[in-house]
Parts: C-alpha cells; structure tokens; sequence
C-alpha cells in the first residue's frame, strides 16, 4: 500500500493540486483544505438537511446503513447506485455555496466543469464507513469529474486497483478538497474505511455532474 500520509491526522499543508495521488490509470488531485469554515458547514447541515438512511444491495443482499445520505441537485434528476434509484432533493442554499466555492477552485486550476448534483453522507463516528466501489453508473458518462470535500473529523480514504489490487490511501480532513477525474473510475475502486479510533461524526460531500 502506499500511504501517502502516514500520520493520519498530520496536517495537510498546501498540497500540490496537480501533482496525481494515482500511480497508473486514473487522476485524482488534492487541493488541501479549501474550506476555512468547516466547523460551521458541518454543524449547520447536520442540523439543516434532511438526513435518511441508505440502502445498499450487494451480492442480492440489502442493508439499510447506519451511513446516512441526502442526494441534493437539480429538478426532477434522479441517479441509481448499488441496485437503488434516489431521486434529488432541492439544493440547499449553503451546499449551492460551497459548489461554487469548488467550481471556482478547480476553475482556477484548469479544470473547468459544473455540477448538478451532490451526494451528500454523514457517517456518525468512525464506525460507520462504505466499501470498495466506483461511481461508473452509465448517467455518469465516461470519465466522470467527482469533487469530494470533507467536514468533520478526519477519516481514512483508500483506493484500490481492479487489476493489480494496489492500494493507495490518505487521510481526508475538514474542509479539503480531492478531485477524482479521467479513469480513475473505470480501473479504481474507493472506499472510507472503518476504525473505532474516530469516535467524532464526518460529512462528505460529492459532487458531480449527471447527464441528460
Ligand atoms: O465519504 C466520502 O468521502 C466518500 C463518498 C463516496 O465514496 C461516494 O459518495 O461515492
């Protein structure tokens, strides 16, 4: 595995974002901490958005997850994943905010893209995580740009090859910003990992952009 930041709660400072974390088959970018107003985000749409649990099925099997999600974007989009359809829920202002914080950021770095829809996950404690999967869904098109910023507390994000089975992980903290882009779901798989040292509640937003 090549841990890029063995010190897990080690301050990520001012990380190069075109430097690619992926060694072969994909593209994914850090741009360190964007947001300097994570604590607030993170207690306000805790308190603010309608939170559910998810549903997942794998292997013909469904779990409701102790995980929950708000999928956020535009009129009347709806996306399937792991053998479910959601339908959107209107934005809320301050996740439309921090979209176009994002946009701006990546606009700066040359990547320039819009997103009509945010998945929103709020994993209560340490214990609560998601497994190995690519968001390749078909309403995705072929090499989908996914912005995923972080509130909260500090979790582990782990990327794992479909092939070699390489693995490279790193620590995501509140307010960063890691971009996934190019192939990246097409030959990796990504993952938050589980611990019982994080006893503190993390949201994630990811956002994307759904065709037509
Ligand atoms: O919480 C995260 O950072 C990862 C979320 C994720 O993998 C997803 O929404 O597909």
């Amino acid at each position: 595995m090549t841990d890029l930041f063995p010190d897990l709660f080690a301050e990520v400072i001012s990380p190069d974002p075109t430097a690619n974390l992926l060694p072969y088959d994909g593209i994914v970018n850090d741009f360190g901490t964007v947001l300097d107003d994570a604590e607030y985000l993170y207690q306000a749409l805790l308190q603010e958005l309608p939170w559910q649990a998810d549903v997942v099925t794998l292997f013909g099997k469904t779990h409701v997850t102790t995980r929950k999600i708000v999928w956020m974007g535009d009129a009347k989009r709806s996306y399937h994943y792991s053998g479910h359809t959601r339908q959107s829920t209107v934005w809320h202002p301050k996740v439309v905010h921090i979209k176009q914080r994002i946009e701006h950021r990546l606009a700066k770095a040359g990547v320039a893209t819009t997103f009509n829809s945010c998945l929103l996950n709020w994993y209560p404690t340490g214990m609560d995580g998601m497994g190995y999967h690519a968001d390749d869904e078909r309403e995705m098109g072929m090499n989908p740009v996914i912005a995923s910023v972080s509130l909260g507390a500090t979790r582990k994000f782990a990327f794992k090859h479909n092939v070699t089975k390489e693995t490279v992980a790193l620590p995501l903290h509140a307010g960063q910003l890691i971009v996934m882009r190019g192939e990246t779901q097409r030959h990796w798989k990504h993952s938050i990992t589980k611990t019982k040292k994080v006893p503190d509640g993390r949201i994630s937003l990811t956002f994307r952009k759904i065709m037509t």
